[in-house]
């Protein structure tokens, strides 16, 4: 059974087989599908039509299923890879051991925002941006400077105290748990850390940068324990809604799965704490 660490706890060899693993899936061309796949879906999603990806309540089973999809992907290059997350509501500074060089690397420099350092720097030659919104080629993030400061914990409390999954109109305008924990309402929670780390983060190929895994993940969590906070809440909407994909709707890309399938996640994985 796959267990997702916190990412502040993994040994050194822990840490070098989750890269490696990544750095095989970019060389053979299997990473960048799905950094097109999550820009396709970001392109697509609008508040008005039909969205599925994001700002609406499939956002969390829709990305639990990217997750579990890259995290078989890794598993297939080296079986006792599991996806970490990275909880950015207390390792929330530069000198956190996620940046150091032996896993992610740091921020950009301050000229043109290339990491210099780490598995991922440009310089190392293994990670060429293929998937792009722009000419650059190389991984980018300025950590900080689009945003001062990641969320808090108690900022986190706040949003895992709303005990209503989605509301009516189901998009970026809507209250409730989702969008708060999306962002694009209140103290704003993922939204704000792929500002906070910036380059690729910041725009719809944000799954250039590995870090979009550990954010995601960490995210993911924050739903597994909101469930745990309101059993009786579930998602909504559990029928007939326009554009938007009900409980037991199938999703786009996969159009195998549902909501239904994805709300118990030891159905794949557990988490460490
Ligand atoms: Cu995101």
């Amino acid at each position: 059974m796959t267990v997702r660490k916190n990412q502040a706890t993994l040994t050194v060899d822990e840490k070098k087989r989750f890269v490696d693993a990544v750095l095989e899936l970019k060389r053979s061309g299997r990473y960048d599908d799905f950094v097109r796949t999550h820009n396709e879906f970001i392109m697509s999603d609008t508040d008005t039509g039909e969205r599925t990806g994001h700002r609406s309540p499939s956002f969390l089973p829709w990305h639990r299923r990217f997750l579990l999809d890259f995290e078989q992907a890794l598993q297939s290059v080296d079986s006792s890879v599991a996806l970490p997350y990275w909880d950015w509501s207390t390792d929330r500074t530069l000198r956190a051991s996620l940046w150091a060089p032996d896993f992610l690397g740091g921020t950009g420099r301050s000229s043109d925002g290339r990491v210099m350092d780490g598995p991922f720097a440009a310089s190392a030659g293994n990670w060429p941006m293929n998937v792009r919104v722009d000419g650059r080629t190389f991984l980018r993030r300025s950590l900080g400077t689009g945003v001062r400061e990641l969320p808090t914990r108690a900022e986190v409390e706040s949003v895992l105290s709303i005990s209503t999954y989605d509301m009516e109109p189901y998009n970026s305008a809507a209250d409730g748990f989702r969008n708060n924990l999306e962002g694009w309402r209140g103290v704003n929670l993922h939204n704000r850390v792929h500002v906070w780390v910036g380059g690729q983060m910041g725009t719809g190929v944000s799954p250039n940068d590995p870090v979009f895994w550990l954010h995601h993940a960490y995210v993911d969590k924050l739903w597994a324990e909101w469930q745990s906070r309101h059993p009786d809440a579930g998602y909504v909407p559990t029928g007939g809604t326009a554009d938007v994909v009900d409980l037991n709707e199938t999703m786009k890309p996969w159009n195998d799965v549902r909501p239904a399938d994805l709300l118990d996640h030891t159905k794949f994985y557990t988490f460490d704490s």
